[in-house]
């Protein structure tokens, strides 16, 4: 096989999720960031889960790879396997509505059972659009996020308002991390690979028959 078919279309490669409340306009942020558009009625995600959209930081290719919850938050059935792996975690809410806000924390519960300590965290404020009907003003968030150290924005995908930042946001994020963890040889994600392997290497002598045991 020549070497240019197998040849990487990108530098990094990131896996991003997005979640929170049903109707805040996930599906949408997706659609404005991945495709440059917007449509008034709910989506409902068909069949594919995920979608690419590839960017540039400093001289370098990012292929974004952003995971959609297909609506399973509404019946709150998201598994841990949709966090597996990821990279990154944007949690949106509603500036319309204060319940979506109040949820974030649940969610953020949800996120730090489910992903690694190294995953990036940012929230997101979506709606921005609709000035009138706003109920969580912006400092509040800000404050929360503040207090949890985790990035914050507020966004529309209706007129694409901060919508291309809130991926750059994140992107920049992750690269930044990357960065330090090739500098760092003592990373987290190390210690954590290392304990893991450890506990691996217990469960593998605890399943060895009672003559065999070391
Ligand atoms: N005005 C306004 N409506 C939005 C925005 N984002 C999403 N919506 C609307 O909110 C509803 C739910 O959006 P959707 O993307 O399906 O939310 P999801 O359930 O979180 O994926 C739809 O009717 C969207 O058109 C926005 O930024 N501004
Ligand atoms: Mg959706």
């Amino acid at each position: 096989m020549s070497n240019n078919l197998i040849k990487k279309d990108y530098d990094f490669l990131f896996k991003i999720v997005l979640i929170g409340d049903s109707g805040c306009g996930k599906s949408s942020l997706l659609l404005r960031f991945a495709d440059d558009n917007f449509t008034d009625s709910y989506i409902s995600t068909i069949g594919v889960d995920f979608r690419f959209r590839t960017i540039e930081i400093d001289g370098k290719t990012i292929k974004l790879q952003i995971w959609d919850t297909a609506g399973q938050e509404r019946f709150r059935t998201i598994t841990s396997a949709y966090y597996r792996g990821a990279d990154g975690i944007i949690m949106v809410y509603d500036v319309t509505s204060m319940e979506t806000f109040d949820h974030v924390e649940e969610w953020l519960k949800e996120v730090d059972r489910y992903a690694s300590e190294t995953t990036s965290k940012l929230i997101v404020g979506n709606k921005a659009d609709l000035v009138n009907e706003k109920k969580v003003s912006a400092d509040i968030a800000e404050e929360f996020a503040n207090n949890i150290n985790v990035s914050f924005l507020e966004t529309s995908a209706k007129t694409a308002t901060n919508v291309d930042t809130a991926f750059l946001t994140m992107a920049n994020e992750l690269m930044k991390n990357k960065a330090n963890s090739q500098t760092n040889d003592n990373t987290p994600n190390k210690k954590k690979k290392n304990k893991i392997l450890q506990l691996k290497s217990q469960n593998y002598k605890r399943k060895l028959p009672k003559c065999c045991k070391v």
